[in-house]
């Protein structure tokens, strides 16, 4: 086997190197293309991919295998071409399973198996100025906490980028011809799984709740993949103070001398925290005297950004700890707050009609994210199912049965939530929507919703599932329900008018 260590720069001789280059999605063609820039000798095996991305590939004259056969069904059946190549090294897509034959193949033949993130951590000094890594996980808040990151450090100068799990693939990143003074890596449990070592400036873990446990086994296991981020880490370790889980991560990580834990709280912070005392955000983690804390912003600065929510609060919490640990200022993360917008589908208000609120939080794809939505709200009309991933909504129900006027189930797989519904909120009127047809789902949805909405009362579409069964993605489920929502609004209107 080849030593990899001696590939640990961009200026290695990677021509030395054989890579099996799995998947060809964002970050697999973002590898291929690497790769092809350094010279390396690789081979793609993909199970599909965009025709614009093998033309690329063509003009690159990087070598693929693209269809079914690069998707075997057992460690047996490889296909000979990435046999032949005797890779070094796969690099593969986080969205690969660890069990899939592939990986199982080279975990037999004692072959590594890396992410895109160990490529690029091996190829962040292609520039003079070598970015820090800031790394966020979590089960929720993720890519909100790294946009405000992000804005955060532009606002105290630095030049920095969002990259990750966020959708921009790390190595775009690293390749950027002038350089960064940070990169702000949203990652994913799939990264994290696969990745190897690294030593991030500061990382946080967010929160862990359950989900993909069918992907990892278990909840354990995907919590104990969450907790690699904060390996190696060399100032701040940036914990949740309500989530004994996050803080017993970095308890258990091995960190770097001088490495600090610091946590963020909704509520007073302690010595080492960032935090709320009543109306402020305030710091009691970065300065001199420990005995004192820095305001940083106001609620109000902070609402601007949209409903003040348990987990926007977090969010805003945990992004300050991660700034201040790169010395941002108070004032600067301030100026970020008053400036920043929410992505869409996040807790996004649609529409206000007959004293009912419509909102979208199509963004809440399991129970923890749909509970952190429920919590701001009093009275609501609950778009609640999908792809459930292999998790239990009973405690989620129990929690909030009694705030809610109604439940309308979407979703294919619905006996489980129906299931749920009657053992856990039996008293919960249930809607169920008959035709899951995926062009008329949302719009029966929202007409059944719509009806059982009381004055004062809020329908919520935070489904607390993956979208897959139904809708592309997120962002369709929650395109969707926005416009059947000002559809269904016009109609009555001009019912009215008539
Ligand atoms: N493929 C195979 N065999 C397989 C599975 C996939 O060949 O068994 C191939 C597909 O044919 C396709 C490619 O792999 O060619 C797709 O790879 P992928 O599913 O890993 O997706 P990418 O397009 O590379 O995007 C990934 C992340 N996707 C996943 O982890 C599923 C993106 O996160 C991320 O933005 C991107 O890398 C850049 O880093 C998306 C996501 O849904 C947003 N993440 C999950 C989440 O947030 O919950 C984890």
């Amino acid at each position: 086997m080849k030593d990899l260590s001696e590939f640990n720069s961009w200026h290695s001789n990677w021509r030395n190197l054989r890579v099996g280059v799995i998947g060809l999605g964002v970050s697999g063609f973002s590898v291929a293309d690497t790769l092809a820039e350094l010279g390396a000798n690789q081979l793609v095996v993909a199970e599909s991919a965009l025709a614009e991305q093998l033309d690329i590939l063509d003009v690159l004259g990087v070598p693929y295998l693209v269809g079914p056969q690069a998707k075997p069904e057992d460690p047996d059946k490889i296909p000979s071409e990435l046999v032949d190549l005797k890779p070094d090294v796969l690099i593969t897509s986080p969205g690969v399973r660890p069990d899939s034959p592939l990986i199982r193949w080279a975990q037999q033949q004692g072959i590594p198996v890396w992410v895109d993130i160990d490529l690029a951590w091996r190829l962040r000094d292609k520039t003079e100025s070598v970015a820090e890594w800031l790394c966020i996980t979590g089960t929720n808040g993720k890519t909100t906490t790294t946009q405000l990151v992000e804005a955060m450090l532009h606002h105290g100068g630095l030049k920095a980028m969002a990259c990750g799990n966020i959708g921009t693939p790390i190595l775009d990143a690293m390749r950027d011809p002038e350089g960064l003074d940070a990169v702000v890596v949203e990652l994913s449990s799939f990264q994290l799984h696969y990745l190897g070592q690294i030593s991030p400036h500061s990382s946080a873990v967010l929160n862990v709740a359950d989900d993909h446990l069918d992907w990892h086994g278990g909840f354990q296991k995907y919590a104990a993949t969450k907790g690699k981020v904060y390996q190696n880490v060399r100032h701040a370790c940036v914990y949740n103070v309500a989530d004994k889980m996050t803080e017993l991560l970095v308890e258990q990580a091995d960190v770097q001398e001088g490495a600090r834990a610091i946590g963020f709280t909704l509520g007073a912070p302690g010595r080492s925290m960032i935090g709320y005392v009543e109306d402020l955000l305030v710091d009691r983690a970065f300065l001199e005297d420990r005995s004192m804390a820095i305001p940083i912003a106001e609620l109000s600065d902070i609402a601007q950004i949209g409903v003040l929510s348990p987990h926007l609060l977090a969010n805003v919490a945990a992004a300050t700890a991660l700034a201040r640990a790169m010395d941002v200022s108070p004032l600067a993360i301030k100026a970020a707050l008053l400036d920043f917008k929410l992505d869409n589908h996040r807790i996004q208000l649609v529409a206000e009609a007959n004293q009912v609120s419509w909102y979208d939080d199509s963004k809440a794809t399991n129970p923890h994210a749909a509970a952190a939505s429920l919590a701001s709200f009093d009275s609501v009309v609950w778009i609640l199912g999908g792809l459930l991933k292999g998790v239990d909504i009973t405690p989620l129900l129990e929690r909030n049965a009694s705030k809610l006027r109604a439940v309308v189930v979407i979703g294919l797989e619905r006996q489980p939530i129906l299931d749920a519904l009657a053992a856990a909120a039996p008293g919960v009127r249930v809607l169920n929507v008959e035709q899951p047809q995926n062009s008329l789902v949302m719009r029966d949805a929202v007409a059944l919703a719509a009806k059982a909405a009381r004055p004062g009362d809020t329908v919520l579409l935070a489904p607390a599932a993956a979208s897959m069964d139904q809708f592309k993605d997120y962002a369709d489920r929650g395109n969707q329900f926005a416009s059947q929502v000002r559809a269904w609004i016009e109609s009555q209107q001009s019912e009215v008018e008539n």
